[in-house]
């Protein structure tokens, strides 16, 4: 259950090592940790904080067509990828407002700095929204979550529909060791990336008529990403499980660096003095077999009665 989180948190806190990190924020680090969460206790939503359930589902429809570009997310009020898209944006030569430099963490220090930012992401997102061609050329993420699961480009110029072919494969010969879909591809790593993909691979494994899923993540944001992470997948769990016709068994979340940032350490004080409650219910809507037609109204929780969310800042 949550506890498996909450035991996370405390290891990074007294055994993480204090490392320098690429956003200069500062970490504390672990190097190799695993969770597990038997999904039949119900849905691993955390209740020591409010973890909002509709930026999970949304993001992970997102994946699951194939999108790339936030257009979609601002679509549903999701502004989670925002600042790797506006990076992009305010690099650009097209770009001509007031400088946007180190945008992360000169918008958390400096209050002035921090209105002209607001302004110019509420321009930006407004854009992305009204306008089709800049959002083609600036909402795109490149080669993200949703091209490398759906259109996975090969040597031959072929593309590779990695999610089809893992929902096949389970469904055909579900005692193979290889229900695998991989985010890491080596050519598209570094140039073509906003970001390289934090979900490195994960592997399905079909035992007892139960269907079982493994995350590798090369690297955690323990206090803000993680928690989105663990939902994500054991929604996405749920998902392959219903088109397959079979019951959840296990989520395991492997991590390589495992870190707390240096300003998420009081926001991590605070969740570890609450107690956790009964994980909530998921609801899939039944009529929907295949997981590709999946809109928000077919997914629901229920019996989630979190304590209050706390705010942290998120690293660029
Ligand atoms: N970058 C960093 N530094 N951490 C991450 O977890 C992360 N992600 C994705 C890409 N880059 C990352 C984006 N995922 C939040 C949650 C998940 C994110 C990004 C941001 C976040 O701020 N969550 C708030 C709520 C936000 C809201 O309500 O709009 C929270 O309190 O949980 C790794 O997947």
């Amino acid at each position: 259950g949550e506890k498996a989180y909450l035991e996370l948190c405390t290891h990074v806190l007294t055994k993480g090592i204090k490392k320098e990190d690429r956003t200069n924020t500062g970490t504390y680090s672990v190097f190799g940790y695993q969770m597990r969460f038997d999904l039949t206790e119900g849905f691993p939503l955390l209740t020591t904080k409010r973890v909002p359930f509709r930026l999970i589902a949304s993001e992970l429809l997102w994946f699951i067509n194939g999108d790339t570009n936030i257009r979609f997310l601002l679509e549903h009020n999701n502004n989670i990828w925002n600042e790797w898209a506006f990076k992009n944006w305010v690099e650009s030569d097209a770009y001509t407002g007031p400088d946007m430099t180190n945008f992360g963490n000169r918008s958390q220090t400096d209050p002035v700095f921090n209105e002209a930012y607001q302004e110019e992401i509420r321009k930006f997102k407004s854009m992305i929204l009204t306008d089709d061609v800049f959002a083609s050329k600036y909402g795109d993420l490149g080669s993200v979550y949703g091209k490398q699961w759906r259109d996975w480009e090969t040597s031959k110029g072929e593309t590779i529909d990695q999610l089809k072919d893992v929902i096949h494969s389970i469904k055909t010969n579900p005692d193979s060791r290889r229900h695998i879909v991989t985010a890491w591809n080596p050519e598209d790593v570094p140039s073509n990336m906003a970001l390289p993909p934090c979900h490195t691979m994960f592997q399905f494994y079909v035992a007892d008529g139960r269907l079982s899923c493994q995350l590798y993540q090369r690297s955690g944001d323990v206090f803000l990403g993680v928690p989105f992470n663990i939902a994500s997948y054991a929604l996405l769990t749920h998902l392959i499980a219903h088109e397959c016709g079979l019951k959840v068994g296990d989520f395991i979340h492997t991590i390589g660096d495992a870190h707390i940032y240096s300003n998420h350490i009081a926001q991590v004080e605070t969740q570890l003095s609450r107690s956790p409650k009964q994980f909530p219910a998921l609801f899939l809507n039944e009529r929907k077999m295949s997981i590709f037609d999946f809109t928000m109204d077919d997914m629901k929780i229920e019996g989630y009665n979190p304590e209050p969310a706390i705010k942290a800042p998120v690293a660029v």
